[in-house]
Formats: C-alpha cells, structure tokens, sequence
C-alpha cells in the first residue's frame, strides 16, 4: 500500500469532513510544504514562525484570488507527522478545497493514501502502530467511553504495557540464552524454577489483558443485538419499538422481511445496533431462503440474541440453531402478542419451562437466558427489556486501565500466549535451552508486531486501510 521511496513526497489531502462547512482544512505534509504554500500565499513571511497563524489571500498560479486563507505552520519534530506541515483553513467549499488541491498537486505535492499522515507519524517514530490505530478508533468512536479509551490509547496507556511486557520477556530470553551459551561449562545463570516463576508472571499479565477485549470491544462496537423468530411474530414491530422510529416494514403478511434491516441507538453511554431479520421458516421460495440464511448467519455473530415467539408457542424456531455456532452468551426470549394470548400465570410458567428445557438440551446455562411477556404492538412491558439492556452495559472498566480494543492485538496476544505456553510447558518437561528460546522469541516478535517495531506490507494495510483520506 505505502511504498518507502514515496515517503520523501509532500502530501496533501482535505482534512475535514467532506461536503460544506463553516471551514475545511487542507493539510501539506513534507520538505516542499513551506515552499509550495508560499508560492500560493504571498503574504507569507520569508520565516515561518511554527505554531503561528498566518492570515491572507490564497491566490492561483494566475494571481487570481481564490479565498481568504488562515496558514499554520508546525516545523518537522513539532508536527502530527513529525514533518515540516502546514494547514491551511478555508471556506468550507467543495470547489476551493479541489482548487486548492489542483494548485498544490500542480506546483508538486502528492494527493494522499488513506491513513498516509498517521502512516508518516508511525514510520517517523512520533507514535507507534498500536497508537496509529487509536487515532482510527478515536475518530470513529460512537461513544464517550469509546473516544476517552482511543484517547489514553493514544497517549501510550497500552503501548507502556505492551512496552513493559517485551522488557520482561526479552529478560527472560537474555538469561535463557546466557544459560545456552554457558552451558558447556555446567554454569546456570538462572534456574530453571525462577524462569518458570517468570514466565508464569508475563502469562498471567498476558491473560489479564486479553480479558480486557471483550470489554474493549463492546466499548468500541457497542452491542449487537440480533432479532430472530418464525415469520410474522413481531420482530419487526418491536425492531422500530427498539430504535423508535418506523424503520422496518410492518404487514400482517408472513414474509415481509427479507434482507437484514439495522439501527443503533444509544443507551446509558453504550451503542446498541439492532438487526432485523427475515422470519426463520423452511421455505422453496429462493429469496426467502436467502434472507434465512442471513438471518441464522447474523445470529452467530452478535452479541445478544434475542428470540420472538408469539401466541402461538412454537418452539420449533429452535431447531434451526446451533447454539455452539454462537458467538453469544446472552440470550433473550420475548413472548410476544400477549394482548392476544389466553394463558394464565401457569399456563405462562410452563411455556417459560419448555423455553429452560430446550436451553439446557442445548448446554446453555439459565444464567444467560432471560425471557419477558411483552406486546409490540400496545407497547406494553418494553421498559423491562429495556431494563435489560441498560443492565448489560453496566460494564466495569476504567479509562486508565489498559484495555484492548483492536481486534488485531487481541489475535497477536493470542498467538503470543500460545508460544508463552508452549515455552513453559517446555521448561517444566526440562527440554532443550534452545528449543524454549524459539518459541519464547516467536512470542515476543508478536508483542513487536503489536507495537510496529516489526512490521511488513500485510500489517501495514490491516492498519492504514481503513483510515479515510487526509487522516
Ligand atoms: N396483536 C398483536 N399484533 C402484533 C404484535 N406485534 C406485532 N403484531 C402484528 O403482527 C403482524 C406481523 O408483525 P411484523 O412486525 O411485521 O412481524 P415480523 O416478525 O417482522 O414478520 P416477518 O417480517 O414477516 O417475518 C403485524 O400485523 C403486526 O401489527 C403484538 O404485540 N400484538
Ligand atoms: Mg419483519
């Protein structure tokens, strides 16, 4: 994606969101920023001061204005990029952002990559690539939780603890590999039950943080909740009571829904995304088999899933599930239609038992199932559901507390415990120095992964590819 020759360019790129604003900034990154600024802004002094705003006319290579301008400038080191970097900020017009644009591409500058700035900040060592990642989370952030953590991600709250796990394991390493090297003369520079004791120490941190994900990523992506049921029995009567508004298509004929209809709302600080689905039925009718099949598909991968039985109590619905398939541990089960149902309060505790039954045949604990008699349609006994959601993201975490959000990090912390494991469970079955020594370096090269400090064309796209341009 980035090609190392082509970091001596001046790059330039819109800086704000795209469309009309009060303002929109461009920013100039690069050796050739100064100059080609000058050379549109005449009123700029001969020495730029950095960190000074300069004001003036931008004008075109014909000397005709094109618009009043305000031009900063941060010299290299005192930069985002850690380069010489000026931005210029101006009335927040598509046509003078791309005259700009075309001005400064044809006195020399680059148009952008995605991520290119952030890139440079990494590649200049202003930050490191698990903080070029919180600059992504921290502009995509949906919720206060989630910019506050992407923000202490940024100011190295998880690369100190990353930076202190690499410390200890490279310890470790070092004095493995003085036991190698003296080993012809019977000297042990550490035994091997202190290596054990320490490696057990990295484990136990290791584990500790990947713990954090599943906080981390909830705090990042919210909640996704998913609604599945037979056709017809108010999934999506309740998906618009859910986001309170008519999003979804509501008839009394069976079949409506049949693509995934999602959206989110927020909720004590969290982001709950909603998806709708097609009524799960066997069925010969080709589309309604493709809006099944996305339907089980979407159920595996949320983190609530949410079943709708009605009146009718046909259990049936959970037989098209794999309920080890799941990547949920919570489950709710909605009695819907309840205006129309005849059932008294036993009556209702049977249904709940069978609900228990088929829960159990298929290993799920009752602690992960909760079930509510409601009606989408009169509204009645939504708040309790409510109640639940609130309930799910009372979440315990602080800010400061080092916490992994990035789906990457979690799989090379994953991968780096394996080998850690791997490494002990050789030096307890007292194998070779050397074999231990491998598997303990192919952990640490993942904690260097994490931090950029080992890097290659794959890692770099994983990370930078889904910035936006001018970022
Ligand atoms: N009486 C009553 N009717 C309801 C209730 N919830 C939904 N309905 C009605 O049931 C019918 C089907 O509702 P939908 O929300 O479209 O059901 P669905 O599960 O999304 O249906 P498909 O998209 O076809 O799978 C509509 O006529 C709704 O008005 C309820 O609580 N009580
Ligand atoms: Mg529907």
């Amino acid at each position: 994606m980035f090609n190392l020759d082509r970091d001596q360019d001046t790059i330039c790129s819109v800086a704000t969101a795209s469309g009309l604003g009060g303002i929109s900034v461009i920013r100039i990154s690069g050796n050739q920023s100064v100059g080609l600024i000058k050379k549109l802004c005449k009123f700029l002094p001969s020495k730029m001061e950095s960190h000074q705003v300069y004001y003036g006319f931008l004008h075109d290579e014909n000397h005709n204005k094109v618009d009043e301008v305000l031009v900063t400038f941060f010299e290299h080191g005192r930069s985002f990029t850690f380069e010489d970097t000026v931005e210029v900020s101006y009335h927040g017009s598509p046509i003078i952002s791309s005259q700009i644009l075309k001005l400064l591409t044809f006195f020399g500058a680059r148009m952008s990559q995605r991520g290119e700035f952030t890139y440079r900040a990494f590649i200049n060592g202003r930050i490191d690539l698990s903080q070029a990642e919180s600059v992504l989370s921290l502009i995509e952030s949906q919720s206060q939780n989630a910019s506050r953590l992407s923000l202490r991600q940024l100011e190295g709250n998880l690369s100190k603890v990353y930076l202190n796990l690499e410390d200890k394991l490279t310890d470790v390493l070092a004095n493995l590999e003085a036991n190698i090297d003296y080993a012809a003369e019977d000297i042990i520079i550490m035994s091997g039950s202190k290596l054990i004791s320490q490696l057990q120490d990295i484990i136990s941190r290791v584990k500790i943080l990947l713990d954090t994900y599943k906080t981390g990523s909830i705090i990042s992506d919210g909640f996704q909740v998913a609604l599945v049921g037979q056709p017809n029995v108010g999934k999506s009567s309740l998906m618009n009571c859910f986001v309170s508004k008519d999003k979804s298509i509501v008839t009394p004929i069976s079949g409506t829904t049949r693509d995934i209809v999602d959206e989110s709302i927020m909720l004590n600080g969290f982001k709950f995304h909603f998806f709708d689905t097609a009524g799960i039925c066997s069925t010969d009718n080709v589309v309604e088999q493709i809006g099944v099949n996305r339907a089980l598909d979407k159920a595996k991968t949320v983190n609530i899933v949410t079943f709708i039985l009605d009146h009718n109590f046909d259990f049936s619905i959970f037989d098209h599930f794999n309920f080890s398939d799941f990547k949920s541990t919570d489950f709710l089960v909605l009695f819907n239609k309840v205006d129309l149902c005849l059932l008294n309060d036993s009556g209702k505790l049977e249904m709940e038992n069978k609900v228990k039954e088929i829960f159990s045949l298929n290993n799920i604990s009752s602690n992960s199932l909760s079930y509510y008699w409601i009606s989408a349609l009169e509204e009645k006994n939504l708040q309790n559901i409510f109640a639940y959601f609130e309930s799910k993201s009372h979440i315990n975490f602080t800010e400061n507390s080092a916490t992994l959000m990035q789906l990457r990090h979690f799989e090379l912390l994953s991968a780096t415990n394996i080998y850690l494991e791997k490494g002990l469970s050789l030096i307890k079955s007292d194998s070779s120095p050397e074999f231990i020594a491998l598997e303990l370096q192919t952990a640490l090269v993942q904690i260097k992964e994490i931090l950029g400090k080992e890097f290659n064309d794959d890692v770099m796209d994983r990370v930078f590819s889904n910035f936006c341009l001018g970022k």
